[in-house]
């Protein structure tokens, strides 16, 4: 099933069974989209066992979220994060994704959420590769979207809302109707922005770009983390608008996350991507970054918070 090893859920402070983790049909969330989430992976490392990745990096842009939102999250960060380490260990899991949530519960309707409680919980799960088993050696196959991600000033696209995957899901269901693995939003001008779930990293003249925060994309931690790992490799890393057309001219083009990890991306619209195949530099950055969480390389950013203390 999906939700492997998922056995309890962190809920407001308690584990609760998988079968009871349930929430009330009032709930303003269900009706309005009033939460915020994480997403985050635990990796089996060779060396400490299984660690959290870069997890105060994910509590601190959970509360980030929440803030903007106005929601007051009734727990510290500290809290937060021993909370997502507890469930590990109470699962019993190695590696896995883990699936933090704050969201408006039950105690009235009507758009103003304030009277409605703020509700935690913190689930994770056996999730291998995002976007199919070959996706990450192979590479995938996208198209650009014909919807546009959120405007500047409407959704707040570094907020990592509930809400914001509406178009999330309108992009993806799309792109899979049409035969393709995954979509490409643009912004409101025709700027490139990123995936449905994934930030975007393009090869281009030998320097390695992405689009500039502002042009509607989620600050992603894997994005920083492939920017780090870049740079160290003494590649020119810029953060920049990017024309629709650079797609088609790249030599390579790929996405990051923390469910999609780093994820090739061989053609855009049925024409190739460079060669057509997993690019060198995607490869050698996605390498980089598994050497690192599963313990082949040393921890030498900091990203790694052993599960078992
Ligand atoms: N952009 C979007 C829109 C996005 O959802 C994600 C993560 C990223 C960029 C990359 O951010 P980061 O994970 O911090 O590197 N998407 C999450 C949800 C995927 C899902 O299907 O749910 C994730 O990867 O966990």
């Amino acid at each position: 099933m999906a939700f492997e090893g998922c056995r309890k859920i962190w809920m407001n402070g308690e584990f609760v069974d998988f079968e009871k983790a349930t929430v009330h049909v009032l709930s303003h969330v269900l009706h309005y989209g009033s939460g915020v989430f994480e997403g985050m992976r635990c990796y089996d490392n060779a060396k400490l066992g299984p660690v959290a990745f870069r997890l105060s990096d994910h509590t601190r842009r959970l509360f980030n979220s929440a803030k903007v939102l106005r929601m007051e999250i009734p727990y510290t960060e500290a809290e937060i994060d021993a909370a997502i380490l507890e469930t590990l260990r109470v699962n019993e899991l190695a590696s896995a994704y883990i699936r933090p949530l704050v969201y408006r519960g039950m105690a009235s309707l009507g758009v103003d959420p304030t009277p409605c409680p703020v509700d935690v919980m913190i689930a994770a799960w056996s999730w291998g590769a995002y976007l199919g088993p070959e996706a990450l050696a192979e590479g995938v196959d996208v198209r650009i979207s014909s919807w546009t991600r959120m405007a500047p000033n409407t959704f707040p696209a570094m907020v990592k809302s509930v809400a914001n995957y509406l178009n999330s899901q309108l992009i993806r269901m799309e792109a899979n109707a049409d035969g393709y693995t995954e979509g490409i939003g643009l912004d409101v001008n025709g700027f490139v922005c990123e995936g449905s779930g994934e930030n975007l990293f393009i090869v281009y003249k030998g320097v390695l770009i992405t689009p500039v925060l502002g042009n509607s994309v989620l600050e992603g931690i894997t994005r920083d983390c492939i920017i780090t790992l870049a740079r160290e490799m003494g590649l020119e890393v810029r953060e920049q608008p990017v024309p629709r057309e650079m797609l088609y001219m790249a030599d390579e083009v790929f996405f990051t996350g923390s469910a999609a990890e780093v994820t090739p991306i061989r053609s855009i619209d049925r024409i190739p991507v460079g060669k057509g195949r997993a690019g060198d530099v995607a490869l050698e950055l996605q390498k980089r970054f598994f050497d690192i969480v599963e313990g082949r390389a040393e921890d030498r950013f900091g990203w790694l918070t052993p599960v078992r203390g």
